[in-house]
């Protein structure tokens, strides 16, 4: 990804880098409805005040998802003797909108020296099922993957197999007594601004319905449906503690994870890694990437509303710290990474700082940092935080934050 990063960057000559040029701006207060009216209390706040935040997001940033349907779901294949026997790897097929219809592909693997039910960390994967472990049992997609470098090939081959292996450090994960599973993105929306006809979207359109209408969902809220139904069928496989499934993401798929933990209160945790616009970010702060760069250069992310906000950000009626708000009171971890500057690392401490008063009206610790953290010095309240050294990316620096702040949240039973 830091490929693209890179090549967006250098389209985006008038980026503003200068901390003094960011300017001045006033954030909407999480705790106060369109009418007015403060919150004052927990029930407000439960009742009246997330589910119109929720509204805001569908209506002018994501959009909406339709309701979910009811999965179906096939194990391919399992093996116990998976890492030199330290895990059980399983492959499932999932039916997302239903059966007959388009499958998307679960990886898990799952620590054999569980006793019961494990925690797992749930994500989708940028290169297909077979980008995340060098293991020639794991299936090639055999949907479109964003071309290698210097290529045309939109067919996932055998030279992918583990490319990605560095982001999903895995016999660590297992070795701490967590499972991890992951779906290949491109199962539920091809990453191009033409994925749209070959995603599910279509496939859940009402009768007689031809085209999306401009607040309806997109490439993110695919994706976001799709981590849905993972857990779905997580809450059927009795090796798996469906109640503490943290669902993470890094950059755009960090945008999605959010999002995904966001609209499902079922995921007991969500961690954002280097999400930056459109995801931790806030949108106000022009830092780094902006919404009218980001909707230019991937339309087909959010929804045709986003676009009505390009050059005037003020006049959104939310930004993203009221996104990770609706994640409250449930523990949430924000990883930035210092020359990640597109991003805006800054920007993303400062949505979860912005989140602060609704987590503590929810009688949590909230962000227990004041000023944005230094580099390595990870906060592990209910909104955690770190700066860490380096590009964009997810390193095993991240993944030892992630499960320490896993352990302290989502205590083993
Ligand atoms: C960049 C995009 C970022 C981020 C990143 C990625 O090109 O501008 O918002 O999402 O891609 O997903 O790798």
């Amino acid at each position: 990804m830091a490929l693209l990063a890179a090549t967006v960057w250098a389209q985006a000559p008038g980026a503003n880098y200068d901390e003094a040029k960011v300017g001045n701006f006033t954030l909407p207060d999480p705790l106060r409805m369109q009418s007015g009216q403060m919150v004052k209390d927990a029930a407000t706040w439960r009742t009246k005040r997330r589910p119109e935040i929720l509204r805001l997001f569908e209506e002018t940033v994501y959009g909406r998802t339709p309701a979910a349907r009811k999965i179906e779901y096939e194990m391919v294949n399992q093996a116990k003797d998976a890492l030199g026997g330290k895990a059980t790897r399983k492959q499932v097929t999932v039916w997302p909108v239903g059966r007959p219809g388009p499958t998307m592909h679960i990886l898990m693997y799952l620590p054999n020296a569980r006793k019961g039910a494990v925690p797992v960390f749930l994500g989708l994967n940028f290169g297909g099922n077979q980008a995340v472990q060098p293991d020639p049992a794991i299936a090639i997609t055999k949907n479109w993957v964003r071309p290698p470098r210097h290529s045309k090939e939109t067919r996932a081959t055998e030279a992918s197999r583990g490319a990605e292996a560095s982001r999903w450090p895995v016999e660590m994960i297992v070795s701490r007594g967590y499972g991890v599973a992951t779906v290949y993105y491109g199962d539920l929306f091809p990453d191009n601004k033409d994925g749209l006809p070959d995603s599910i979207i279509p496939k859940m359109y009402k009768p007689g319905q031809k085209a999306r209408a401009p607040e309806d969902w997109n490439a993110i809220g695919a994706w976001a449906y799709g981590l849905s139904r993972a857990l779905d069928y997580l809450e059927k496989d009795t090796d798996v503690d469906a109640k503490r499934v943290a669902v993470l993401g890094h950059s755009r798929l960090g945008k999605t994870s959010l999002w995904a933990g966001a609209q499902d209160e079922r995921f007991a945790l969500v961690i954002s890694n280097n999400s930056g616009e459109g995801g931790a970010s806030l949108a106000r702060r022009n830092f780094g990437e902006t919404v009218e760069r980001i909707n230019t250069a991937f339309p087909h992310w959010f929804n045709d509303n986003f676009k009505k906000y390009n050059t005037r950000v003020n006049d959104l009626p939310v930004d993203q710290h009221m996104l990770i708000a609706l994640i409250a009171p449930r523990p949430v971890y924000i990883a930035s990474a210092q020359e990640d500057q597109w991003a805006d690392p800054k920007g993303e401490f400062l949505a979860g700082k912005g989140a602060d008063p609704v987590y503590r009206l929810l009688g949590t610790d909230g962000m227990g940092a004041a000023q944005w953290p230094g580099v390595h010095q990870p906060v592990m309240t209910r909104i955690g935080y770190h700066l860490r050294a380096g590009k964009h990316d997810v390193t095993n620096y991240d993944w030892d934050q992630f499960i320490k702040f896993a352990d302290r949240h989502m205590p083993k039973r």
